[in-house]
């Protein structure tokens, strides 16, 4: 169960943060639209959601999910990997800080970003990514195995962060989409395969009684609801242009 999130409102400067795709430039307007109703969603599915005011040296910073690993029982504070984004964690740190006594960081060289870390039960996946090296993967292993979790690195091919392309669902059921459909690592759980044209999808959250995924997405949508699971569809238009999927939008602990 989650009982808390944490959300950072887009800045007016969002639109200038970093980004891959050529989708064009984002919309601020409905960029604010689609985060409060992003926030909305988490409130229905029963968490306490923290709203942390824009940042406007920080463009990319509504990316939540990047500066930190939180379990139930201690917190990690990420070291972000593009340069722009590292500065948020100074940001986030008390807000960690108001609801964690356990903390531990990723220090440099290392670097490591939120969105390469999945928790499957008692057991963390740590990709190495552009974002994520292999001193910051080696450093989190450390600590979650020091805290009685397993963690096993690896190395991403073509995703822009683990999550992009994997995501748990509970009942040893995951999400998967590319690089991540045969992947050794990942071929002892249940599979939704999301199919080429619907990838974006398969950064959906499970938050308590429902699984969260974007909209335009009905294949993967239809089999994440026939494994049983209720869903709520959310436009993330203006986050997908920047490189954003949805579970960057927030923490959830
Ligand atoms: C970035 O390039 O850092 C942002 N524009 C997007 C971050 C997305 N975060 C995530 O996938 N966890």
């Amino acid at each position: 169960m989650f009982k808390n999130t944490i959300v950072k409102i887009p800045s007016v400067s969002y639109i200038s943060g970093l980004t891959t795709s050529d989708l064009g430039s984002p919309i601020l307007e409905k960029a604010l639209v689609q985060h409060q109703v992003y926030i909305e969603a988490l409130k229905k599915c029963g968490t306490e959601v923290t709203i942390l005011p824009s940042t406007i040296e920080f463009p990319d910073s509504t990316f939540v999910e990047d500066t930190a690993v939180l379990t139930p029982t201690f917190a990690v504070i990420s070291n972000p990997g593009a340069l722009s984004r590292n500065g948020e964690i100074h940001e986030m740190e008390p807000v960690i800080k108001s609801f964690y006594e356990t903390i531990y960081y990723i220090k440099g060289p290392g670097t490591l970003d939120g969105g390469d870390i999945l928790q499957i039960e008692d057991h963390f996946y740590i990709g190495i990514s552009a974002r994520t090296n292999p001193d910051g993967a080696k450093q989190l292993k450390q600590i979650v195995e020091s805290e009685g979790y397993k963690g096993t690195i690896v190395q991403l091919e073509k995703f822009f962060h683990l999550k992009t392309g994997i995501t748990y669902l509970g009942n040893q059921t995951i999400v998967v989409a590319g690089e991540f459909i045969d992947h050794p690592e990942f071929n002892s759980y249940q599979k939704i395969v999301v199919p080429p044209e619907e990838e974006y999808a398969a950064n959906c959250i499970r938050v308590n009684d429902y699984v969260i995924i974007p909209s335009g997405y009905p294949l993967t949508k239809q089999k994440v609801n026939d494994a049983g699971y209720k869903t709520i569809e959310i436009d993330m238009s203006e986050f997908r242009k920047q490189d954003g999927g949805l579970s960057c939008l927030s923490l959830r602990f």
